[in-house]
């Protein structure tokens, strides 16, 4: 089994962080760790969870270990950007503390050359208008990961449009729980499912504004 994988599975943030350095060290692809190791290990550690192997203190184990690894590579996800092609708001919405998959979002969203603006996690409607105003950003990414907070994502988009800013910016949601069709109900311009569709998604909306 890959150390990386064992280390996140396990919870055990130092030896997450010792084997992402030598990795990287040793040259391996930044995205490739991502992809193969730490996001099927975080899969891996919530199957666990929903079995009822895993409870809420190994989850924080692990979501820690998942992160060490990820402050690591994220500056070089981040790297492979040149000139910004658009700017991204991104936060996870009121309520909401899960923020392993968008800050995975937010590097991949880096990394292909967009500016990020991260309001991190149980970000309010206001926050988000105050963000979009104060950055003039093109796209508001919104996450979610709970059923309970989902419903926090229409509440942003009532309160961007009452800020009358909606024609300014494209909104993009994403997180385990949202599908196609909430997305279109609460009035989103699109659905990343994962961190590749929503660079999709993002690259499709700078393009239509060119
Ligand atoms: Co939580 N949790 N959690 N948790 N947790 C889930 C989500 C849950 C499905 C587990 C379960 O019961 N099976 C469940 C939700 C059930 C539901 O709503 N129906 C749950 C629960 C119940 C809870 C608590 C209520 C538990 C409790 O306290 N009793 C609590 C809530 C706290 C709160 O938010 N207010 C809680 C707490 C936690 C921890 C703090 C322990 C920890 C989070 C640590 C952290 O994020 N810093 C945690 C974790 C780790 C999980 C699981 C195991 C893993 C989530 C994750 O990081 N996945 C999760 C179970 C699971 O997913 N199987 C679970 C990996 C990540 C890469 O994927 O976030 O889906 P994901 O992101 C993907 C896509 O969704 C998408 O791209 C990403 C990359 O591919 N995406 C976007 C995400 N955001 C996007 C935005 C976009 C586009 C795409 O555009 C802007």
């Amino acid at each position: 089994m890959n150390p990386l994988y064992e280390a996140i599975v396990k919870g055990d943030a130092k030896v997450a962080q010792a084997t992402t350095a030598e990795a990287l060290t040793r040259g391996d692809d930044p995205l490739s760790l991502v992809n193969e190791f730490m996001s099927p290990a975080i899969t891996e550690v919530g199957r666990r969870f929903e079995n009822n192997e895993y409870f809420v203190p190994e989850l924080l184990l692990s979501a820690r270990a998942m992160k060490v690894a990820m402050e690591l590579v994220r500056p070089l996800l981040a790297a492979r950007g040149c000139k910004p092609i658009g700017r991204v708001v991104v936060g996870t919405v009121k309520g909401d503390l899960h923020d392993i998959g968008k800050n995975l979002v937010a590097a991949m969203f880096e990394g292909s050359g967009f500016e990020v603006i991260d309001l991190g996690v149980n970000v309010s409607p206001e926050q988000f208008v105050a963000a979009i105003r104060e950055n003039e950003a093109d796209i508001i990414g919104l996450s979610a990961l709970l059923t309970t907070t989902m419903t926090a994502m229409r509440t942003t988009i009532r309160a961007i449009c009452q800020a009358g800013l909606r024609d300014q910016v494209k909104v993009l949601v994403g997180g385990a729980p949202i599908t196609k069709r909430f997305a279109e109900e609460i009035g989103a311009d699109g659905l990343g499912v994962d961190a590749v569709e929503a660079v999709a998604v993002a690259r499709q909306f700078v393009t239509q504004a060119a």
